[in-house]
């Protein structure tokens, strides 16, 4: 594959001034190189790991963005914000957005189509509950997920947007979908890209999400269609995440 594995760090709404430094500096030392890695620290620390990833290859963003240039919304960030401080990628549509904060796929598509008009690249989060995995709709939601992006902003953006497929029943619950589980949802999600643009599918990076641990990363990222990983509990354990970046091959 000519796809290189990407990790990305998702601290969701922990850790404080001295773990921001404390996992850098153990990430900045401890990455063998085998993969991109990015990490998505809270937005008030965004400047800090700027600061201490300057002259690495660390890459790092926020976990969410606003659509909108700017006005009154109150506790929202823009995106010309974002570029200020040099974030390479937003997470967009992650699933706790969605759920607890109510986030549509419209507004979702939105806030992709912003982001790539600014610059930063949309990691964009898609996947099912477990009502919905039982129920036998996976393919269903992940596909109009999907759609509403594709529909605001074309199959070529795909070149850039990254695809992190995170069910939701194995986030943060330790139960993470096998390798055979997650890549036939990555395969599917793959083939409904190439149905648009095979060359443009054969590119994005799709990644996967849900509990990933040092233990199971190999394994998943083994796998055709997946191209790294999403990870949220494990990437506040300096080791944890180290294995996990320097697991791909
Ligand atoms: C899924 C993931 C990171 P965790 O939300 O986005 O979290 O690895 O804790 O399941």
């Amino acid at each position: 594959t000519t796809r290189r594995t990407l990790v990305a760090a998702n601290w969701k709404m922990n850790g404080n001034k001295e773990t921001v430094a404390s996992l850098l500096t153990a990430f900045k030392s401890g990455m063998n190189g085998s993969s991109d890695v990015a990490v998505f620290p809270p937005a008030l620390y965004v400047a800090q790991a700027a600061e201490l990833l300057k002259d690495t290859d660390i890459a790092y963003g926020v976990q969410n963005v606003s659509a909108e240039a700017s006005g009154a919304f109150t506790g929202e960030l823009s995106l010309s914000m974002v570029k200020e401080f040099d974030c390479q990628y937003a997470l967009i549509g992650h699933s706790e957005r969605r759920e607890l904060f109510g986030e549509t796929d419209a507004q979702i598509a939105q806030k992709v189509k912003a982001t790539l008009e600014s610059g930063v690249i949309p990691m964009l989060c898609i996947g099912e509950t477990l009502a919905q995995r039982e129920s036998g709709v996976t393919e269903d939601v992940v596909r109009t997920q999907i759609q509403a992006v594709l529909d605001a902003v074309g199959i070529a953006a795909f070149d850039t947007i990254v695809v992190a497929y995170e069910p939701v029943w194995a986030i943060g619950t330790g139960k993470t979908a096998s390798p055979e589980q997650a890549q036939e949802v990555h395969a599917f999600i793959r083939g409904m890209l190439a149905a648009e643009d095979a060359a443009v599918a054969a590119k994005t990076r799709i990644l996967y999400g849900g509990s990933v641990k040092a233990a199971s990363a190999e394994a998943l990222f083994g796998q055709p269609d997946i191209d790294g990983g999403l990870v949220g509990g494990a990437s506040l354990i300096a080791d944890e995440f180290v294995a996990i970046c320097n697991a791909a091959k």
